[in-house]
């Protein structure tokens, strides 16, 4: 087996008896959280580094409401698969939810070796995801940018273009455009570059 669930929670409560210092249920490697907007394919990701269809995809957003804890054995890492933010038909209250259970996570979470903020290949960094970025490094965590869907760029022209626009944005963020992934988990496309990255030694040193 490539990976299982460990545990999933919905408040911020739950995570402190969960959480117990690096532990996580007697897990202690370190842990990769899944940060994106909803539909940015945060679960399809961890699908196809896992190997198997444990996280649950769906073409409606706002899916994964909850916190899911999974192991992914092959590369001893622990991955976190965060709600997504920016779902339109979520609720004031929702979203405040959603902040504080994340928040909470970050807060608790001594075994957080780095996040992956995915951002649509087709859209480019968005207003939240920057915000979301801005969060995530006010925080202290290694932020590591990952374009999704990249099969949606079909001709190496649309490729070209969307990069040049997103590094662009990149720049303004403060990311350095060269190291951010982009990447397909529909056909594989490139994902042998984001498993090296996250099974290489700085990363796993840190
Ligand atoms: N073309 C394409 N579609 C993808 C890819 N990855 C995910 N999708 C599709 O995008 C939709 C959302 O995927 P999910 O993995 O559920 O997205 P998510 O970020 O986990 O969404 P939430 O749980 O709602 O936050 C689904 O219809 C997927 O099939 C990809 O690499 N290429
Ligand atoms: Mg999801």
């Amino acid at each position: 087996m490539a990976g299982e669930w460990i545990a999933t929670v919905g408040n911020a409560d739950q995570l402190k008896t969960l959480i117990q210092g690096p532990f996580l249920k007697g897990h202690r490697e370190p842990r990769l959280a899944m940060v994106g907007r909803s539909n940015v394919g945060k679960s399809s990701l961890i699908n196809s580094l896992i190997g198997t269809r444990l996280a649950q995809v769906s073409a409606e957003p706002g899916k994964t409401r909850l916190i899911h804890f999974y192991t992914w054995k092959e590369a001893s890492r622990i991955i976190v698969d965060l709600p997504g933010y920016g779902y339109a038909k979520v609720s004031q209250a929702d979203r405040k939810k959603w902040a504080e259970l994340i928040q909470a996570y970050l807060r608790s979470d001594e075994n957080l070796e780095v996040a992956l903020l995915l951002v649509d290949s087709r859209h480019g960094p968005s207003p939240l995801d920057r915000e979301a970025y801005d969060f995530l490094s006010s925080g202290g965590v290694p932020v590591q940018v990952v374009f999704t869907k990249l099969d949606g760029l079909k001709t190496q022209k649309e490729r070209a273009q969307r990069r040049r626009e997103a590094d662009i944005v990149l720049k303004e963020m403060g990311v350095d455009p060269s190291s951010a992934l982009w990447v397909s988990s529909r056909s594989g496309d490139r994902m042998n570059e984001l498993v090296n990255l996250i099974r290489a030694p700085s990363m796993e040193g840190k």
